[in-house]
């Protein structure tokens, strides 16, 4: 189930409030031609919904670029998710209160949140038991057909926005929901202290895989990509070791190099490329009786030595996303537990998402910002 807000396009009246009269918003509108970019990126004035008693109405501030975002500009959906309309784009977000719903409780106007972009729509067993993320009737801001977070106002569940503490910036907070994804892989793999850990892909979420598997106390993380220049970046955030493959290069060569360099198999992997190399490298190259998380997606079928997993018991464990996430994050960012901040290399106001969105697809930054707030 889908919550379907109204396209209605603001054209003036009197009666409107300032809040409804600037509210730009980025639309992506699928074309009518098979052209890459599949969808035209549009800075339009959108309506502001009003909040439900559970809801309220967040002033954006700072919302991520994931490549998810750019995937469905690029081809208008994602796995089996499919546009069906025009969509706002963007789900790492975060903002200030603008308006309650009757009912919150927690939050104030002015209260700066974290927004945490998917909530499920029911009550069933998964929500029932804390895992909301696995819920079959989920609502996911920017998972196609669900719209986004990236407006100038934005109204979401109020259970699902958290307050961020002075020290934490609105930069900071949209970071969660990536960091989001690392948390929930360590925890799902159960990263501690003393572990070799080896992480697959240093794109943002092997960045956000490396910090959380030190705070959760790795001894030693090796970062493994084929990009040479985003392995510097895992240098300077604490990778104890990286190593550059060549394309094309044999998995069972590469699991060689990262023992020989680790000094021993990893105990956890987190991969993050979602390549067919990148998981058949973790499966040689983590330690029997050892754990891998499958972070990165990429093609729904690929060929796996899944005999040579068995036959060593690795166990190989799913992520979909994350839940209970945001508490904790917000904690490790206030404490200094973790420093996400050199993260953000790129920043664009909203008019100029165009921009943001093509600098992104270029590869050339880590995380580019969208700042949503007039100056
Ligand atoms: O931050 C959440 C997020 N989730 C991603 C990708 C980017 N950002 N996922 C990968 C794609 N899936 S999917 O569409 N699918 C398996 C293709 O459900 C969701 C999780
Ligand atoms: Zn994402």
């Amino acid at each position: 189930m889908q919550v379907q807000l109204s396209w209605v396009q603001i054209t003036g009246s009197n009666k409107m409030t300032s809040l409804q009269q600037e509210n730009t918003s980025v639309v992506l509108h699928k074309r009518d031609r098979e052209e890459k970019p599949l969808c035209d990126i549009v800075v339009e004035n959108l309506k502001v919904r009003e909040p439900a008693d559970n809801e309220v109405i967040v002033r954006m501030n700072s919302v991520g670029i994931c490549g998810s975002d750019v995937h469905i500009w690029m081809t208008s959906g994602i796995g089996h998710f499919m546009m069906n309309g025009p969509m706002v784009a963007g789900h790492e977000a975060s903002g200030t209160i603008e308006k309650c719903g009757n009912k919150v409780k927690h939050l104030k106007p002015g209260d700066r949140v974290a927004i945490e972009p998917g909530y499920p729509l029911t009550e069933d067993e998964f929500s029932k038991s804390g895992r909301y993320n696995l819920s079959e009737d989920l609502f996911f801001g920017s998972a196609p057909p669900d719209n986004g977070l990236l407006q100038r106002y934005y109204t979401h569940r109020a259970d699902f926005c958290y307050k961020l503490p002075d020290n934490v910036s609105f930069e900071e907070g949209a970071l969660i929901e990536p960091l989001s994804v690392a948390i929930h892989s360590c925890r799902r793999v159960g990263v501690t202290l003393g572990h070799r850990v080896l992480v697959l892909g240093s794109g943002p979420i092997g960045l956000v895989s490396l910090l959380v598997a030190k705070a959760y106390g790795a001894a030693s993380v090796i970062v493994v990509d084929i990009l040479a220049s985003r392995l510097e970046k895992a240098k300077e955030l604490g990778a104890n070791f990286t190593l550059e493959v060549k394309a094309g290069e044999k998995p069972q060569e590469t699991a060689r190099k990262i023992k020989e360099l680790l000094g021993g198999m990893p105990d956890r992997t987190l991969e993050c490329t979602g390549s067919e190399a990148g998981l058949q490298t973790g499966i040689y190259a983590t330690k029997s009786g050892g754990r891998l998380a499958v972070i990165g997606v990429g093609e729904s079928n690929k060929t796996l030595p899944i005999v040579h997993a068995a036959m060593r018991e690795v166990d190989i464990i799913g992520i979909f996303r994350y839940c209970n996430t945001w508490p904790a994050a917000i904690n490790m960012l206030a404490s200094g537990q973790i420093d996400v901040k050199s993260l953000v290399t790129h920043r664009f106001p909203i008019e100029k998402a165009q921009e943001a969105f093509e600098f992104t697809r270029g590869g050339k930054g880590i995380k580019v910002m969208i700042k949503c707030e007039k100056d």
